[in-house]
């Protein structure tokens, strides 16, 4: 039962540029990845990257060269004679180091592959059980403080509950005392992104936060700094929310255990696919995960959507709808927030939403048959 394998990269225009203390995005990038099998079943995953190596080392194309000398391969070989088990999907990438986004393309077009043979929602794959999940907005640093405070209320007035907002030094504790002198007691977090250090200065300002009640603060010191975190939250009562540190379901662990953080932002193409995501969340429990985002498309997005109907999912993630990134985002209906911050997870066989093919096509930059 061969299985056909088609690896589509895209780029499409953000509605408003996305910048972080590693740089301005404009555009998404990902590479989509459609399974097609002999019945005619068809699966939908995302390789959810940039297109420069800030956030992590991978990018749209390094996912592109692996996903088509490697991992595609290594699917095609277990994939043979029949569907494989997810185990064996694992085992086949397990020799291939790394590039866990790589990876998360192609199982989660597995999963969605798998749902559709099976004639069941996506979300029964997960082990999900929610009708709606809670969700937040993450907003990216802005040119003055007047711009971030109108983007806030904008998004409140959608109906996020939850506002993340990025940092950087210089942007941090007067934005955030303008942000509660100006929402009071809204759900609020940061997110750094490596910005700051355990200099003094720096650890005199994230002292200084703890006054603003802060749900969380990810990732504020180096990505390859486990240790150093831990040293900081024991400086410091705002809970450390590890994201860009975290690969694998060993070192979220790890790093849970051992109290270098609080909590873990799951990414599920950080740390490898669903598969491990799902494991994380059930082994840590909630309270200590959330799910993060990459600006997936819809195709992602719907991913995100249906993991996070597992119980394990309490704290709102950084799903937000559609529209947030997107003027026409690939999926039909677009994803959407209600008043309450909730969006709804659908009980339709498979994704739950339709692909916008045409769409599709007019965003792509390159087409493979594999
Ligand atoms: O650090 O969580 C992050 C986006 C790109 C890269 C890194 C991060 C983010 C976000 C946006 O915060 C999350 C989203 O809306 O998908
Ligand atoms: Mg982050």
């Amino acid at each position: 039962m061969p299985i056909q394998v088609e690896q589509i990269e895209v780029k499409i225009p953000l509605v408003h540029p996305f910048r972080t203390s590693f740089g301005v995005q404009e555009k998404k990038s990902a590479i989509i990845v459609k399974m097609t099998d002999e019945e005619g079943n068809v699966g939908w995953g995302e390789s959810s990257l940039e297109e420069t190596p800030g956030y992590c080392y991978e990018t749209s194309s390094t996912a592109w060269m692996i996903q088509t000398e490697f991992l595609v391969p290594a699917f095609k070989r277990i994939s043979e004679s029949s569907m494989p088990s997810i185990e064996d999907l694992h085992s086949a990438f397990a020799p291939i180091r790394g590039h866990e986004f790589a990876k998360t393309g192609l199982e989660s077009a597995y999963w969605s592959l798998l749902a559709s043979q099976k004639g069941k929602p996506l979300g029964e794959m997960y082990g999900s059980t929610k009708n709606k999940i809670p969700t937040g907005v993450s907003i990216g640093i802005q040119n003055k403080i007047e711009e971030l405070l109108n983007r806030i209320s904008f998004f409140l007035n959608q109906g996020y509950k939850r506002i993340k907002i990025k940092i950087e030094p210089g942007w941090d504790y007067e934005v955030l005392k303008a942000i509660r002198a100006e929402f009071g007691d809204i759900k609020l977090m940061v997110d750094a992104n490596s910005a700051y250090t355990l200099s003094k200065k720096d650890v005199d300002t994230l002292k200084k936060l703890d006054r603003f009640d802060l749900m969380m603060i990810e990732q504020p010191l180096d990505y390859q700094d486990i240790l150093m975190h831990g040293k900081l939250q024991r400086q410091i009562s705002t809970p450390v929310c590890l994201d860009e540190s975290i690969h694998t379901y060993n070192s979220a662990v790890m790093a849970i255990e051992g109290d270098y953080c609080r909590i873990i932002n799951i990414k599920p193409g950080r740390v490898g696919g669903y598969y491990e995501a799902k494991r994380i969340a059930e082994t840590l429990g909630k309270d200590k995960v959330w799910l993060g985002g990459m600006l997936e498309t819809g195709i992602g997005r719907i991913h995100n959507l249906f993991i996070q109907a597992k119980d394990e999912f309490t704290i709102p993630g950084d799903t937000s709808g559609s529209d947030r990134y997107f003027a026409k985002d690939i999926i039909s209906p677009h994803v959407t927030v209600d008043d309450d911050g909730y969006i709804e997870v659908p009980k339709e066989v498979g994704m739950g939403f339709e692909i916008r093919e045409d769409l599709l096509k007019s965003y792509t930059v390159r087409h493979q048959i594999l």
